[in-house]
């Protein structure tokens, strides 16, 4: 009987705290909580600028924010992302094309983990300006988050892990 009630209250406790390990470090994200242009704006001009405000100060590594055009190839932002505070800005070459225009953004919170998402505005008169990159190019350069390092680290933790394995198999034979 003692026994039983020791199980339940280390299953709890196992509850408890798996719970709160959970729940703990989603909460302490940062949050997107405006822009500029607003989501699903209508826009006769495209934005010089476009803006995000975070309800708190980010992290300025990997921080990327692109605006990809209505034909979904082209990039239309100018230059790098800036970070200042709790906003994340890029400027915006003149736009072109009427349609729908969509902004990736990803950033790194406060606490150290990535957040992303992402918004769009609809130019409704077409500009004069011409493309950026296209988006398959890999021009984006500094824009995007480099993928191999994390690539890397995977293969060599899943191969050592692996090899760990076999050797172990091995000694047990
Ligand atoms: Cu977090």
């Amino acid at each position: 009987m003692i026994r039983r009630v020791l199980i339940a209250a280390a299953g709890l406790l196992v509850l408890l705290v798996g719970g709160t390990g959970l729940a703990g470090p989603a909460s302490a994200h940062s949050r997107l909580i405006g822009s500029d242009p607003a989501n699903n704006a209508s826009l006769t001009a495209g934005p010089q600028r476009i803006t995000l405000t975070f309800n708190e100060a980010i992290q300025s590594d990997y921080a990327v924010l692109n605006v990809v055009g209505p034909d979904e190839k082209h990039y239309w932002q100018q230059g790098d992302p800036d970070v200042s505070g709790d906003h994340l800005s890029v400027a915006v070459r003149p736009l072109g094309p009427t349609g729908k225009y969509t902004i990736n953004w990803r950033v790194t919170s406060a606490d150290g983990h990535p957040v992303q998402g992402q918004l769009s505005f609809t130019l409704t008169q077409a500009g004069t300006g011409t493309p950026g990159p296209e988006v398959s190019s890999g021009k984006s350069g500094s824009s995007g988050v480099p993928w191999w390092p994390f690539a890397i680290v995977a293969v060599l933790v899943f191969g050592g892990g692996l090899a760990g394995t076999v050797l172990i198999g091995r000694k047990r034979k």
